[in-house]
């Protein structure tokens, strides 16, 4: 009998301490508790684990095993550590389980020929992709094609992209819509105030639904409907990620003093008792751009520059990334002043110019854009060249204001959404700027200025800069916000300063 327990323990890899053993078997019915006992902590990810009288105990007050075998590393009463598998001990020793991975990056994967097919064939992604997220919008159930709809039509639905926005002579609008079959003059009326407000945030090559009636040569509006996003849950985050871009090194207005009291920080040499709080829970730091000033991007670049080759550039940042703790990870995203092809998808930075920060073990180098998955937060990665185009052309829009943006992109599902103005993209056979998963958090640049805010759940966070205003800046009064750097400290957002 008593044998038998132990072969059942020994095949479902679980050793058994003498204590745990005696009352296993003193137990009235000891084969079914056995049973029992094998089927609750089989959930176990470890290899191997010890039973002891603690987990015993636990089992029977109904708790939850896995608690407390967490913390008895160390107890005594256990047989041996040596018997505690290795993929165990890795988790225990290091006591901080990573589980980082890459969820899309599209560094190897993106490639153009650069001949006019892979335009319309990038064209002809971007619709199916987006009209494929309006086709689930109840507004839009049986909506036809543009081709399809009759002179005089009271009920109208269609998906299309925007060829064209006109505002007529009267102070209304006009979209030209095309999808695969013809294109549409849709007509928005000034006086339906709130239809009109929403129109004046569509762009060009923007994938909308409409609904309305058919009048002579125009649909009439009466509703607009963008892919949008869902509402999504917060997940349980026991850790803390930080979000930074735009450090500028090598630009004479890096910020040096701070950004060397912000490593501080990290490494949690340096804040209130609070902020070390928080600096001890880091288990992320993610890089959204911009991580040197880089070479050439703009007229007369190498009066602001203190490192003038980009070599040096990225030296420097390995040097600076290099003090912080091995025990983060650090995910780098490129921006335009980096060393990556400069059309969007833009690949990781080249290590051939990044050489020794691709040396630092702790590293990871993704495209922009890209999401990774940081303990189960999915992390949508943009440096925010495309904000540019938007502040420009959609009255409301700004630079001080990117979360306004971010809200946009995501309802637009597009990173990217006015194409051929200042953000250069590259036409591939596949539109990767689409924003195909919902992320947990939505992390850009470029802007230099801090934004926050919470839309639908979604962290929408931009990190700043470590670079104080530049000359191009004052011209166009941008008024940087340098050195604050925010944190999602156990799904809470905070702010830190380093600035002063
Ligand atoms: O961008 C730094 C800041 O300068 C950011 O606020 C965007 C703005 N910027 C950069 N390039 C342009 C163009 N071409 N037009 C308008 N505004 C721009 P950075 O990428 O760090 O140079
Ligand atoms: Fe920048
Ligand atoms: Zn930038």
């Amino acid at each position: 009998m008593s044998d038998d327990i132990i072969v059942k323990f020994t095949n479902a890899n679980i050793l058994v301490n003498d204590k745990a053993y005696e009352r296993i078997k003193n137990h009235e019915n000891s084969n079914n508790f056995t049973d029992s006992l094998i089927e609750e902590l089989s959930y176990s990810d470890k290899d191997i684990f010890v039973l002891t009288e603690e987990i015993l105990d636990q089992f029977l007050k109904g708790g939850d095993p896995e608690d407390i075998i967490l913390d008895n590393g160390n107890s005594d009463d256990l047989i041996t550590s040596e018997i505690i598998s290795k993929h165990a001990q890795e988790k225990f020793s290091s006591g901080r389980p990573f589980d980082f991975h890459v969820i899309q990056d599209t560094s190897k994967k993106s490639y153009t020929s650069g001949e006019i097919k892979d335009f319309s064939s990038y064209f002809k992604s971007r619709f199916e992709k987006l009209s494929g997220f309006l086709d689930k919008r109840g507004e839009l159930k049986d909506h036809r094609p543009i081709n399809r709809i009759r002179k005089t039509e009271d009920v109208v639905k269609i998906i299309g992209m925007v060829n064209d926005i006109i505002n007529t002579k009267n102070n209304h609008k006009i979209i030209e819509l095309e999808d695969e079959t013809g294109t549409v003059n849709v007509l928005i009326h000034n006086e339906n105030h709130k239809l009109f407000e929403m129109a004046e945030l569509i762009v060009k090559d923007e994938v909308i639904g409409v609904t309305g009636s058919k009048k002579g040569k125009f649909v009439i509006a009466s509703d607009l409907i963008h892919p949008g996003v869902p509402r999504i849950d917060e997940k349980p985050m026991d850790f803390s990620a930080v979000f930074i871009s735009d450090v500028h090194i090598g630009s004479s207005t890096f910020l040096g003093d701070a950004f060397n009291k912000f490593v501080n920080w990290i490494n949690t040499d340096f804040g209130d008792d609070e902020q070390i709080k928080i600096a001890e829970d880091v288990k992320y730091l993610v890089v959204a751009g911009d991580v040197v000033d880089g070479i050439g991007v703009y007229p007369h670049q190498e009066k602001e520059l203190v490192i003038k080759n980009i070599y040096g550039q990225y030296e420097e940042a390995a040097r600076l990334f290099g003090k912080i703790r091995e025990d983060i990870k650090i995910i780098i995203a490129p921006g335009n002043h980096d060393a990556a092809r400069l059309a969007e998808p833009q690949p990781a930075i080249s290590e051939e110019y990044a050489k020794s920060l691709y040396e630092l073990k702790n590293v990871e180098f993704v495209s922009n854009p890209s999401i990774v998955s940081l303990d189960g937060i999915n992390t949508l990665i943009y440096h925010g060249r495309s904000f540019d185009d938007l502040a420009m052309t959609v009255k409301g829009l700004s630079h001080q204001e990117s979360d306004l943006i971010m809200k946009e992109l995501l309802e637009k599902r597009h990173l990217a959404p006015v194409y051929g103005e200042r953000t250069p993209l590259a036409s591939e056979f596949e539109d990767h700027l689409v924003i195909e998963e919902i992320p947990d958090v939505f992390h850009t640049g470029h802007v230099h200025i801090n934004a926050y805010k919470k839309h639908k759940g979604i962290h929408m966070i931009n990190s700043g800069t470590f670079q104080s205003q530049t000359e191009f800046q004052k011209i166009y009064n941008i008024m940087p916000t340098c050195g604050e750097v925010p944190v999602l400290n156990r799904g809470a957002f905070k702010l830190l300063k380093f600035s002063n």
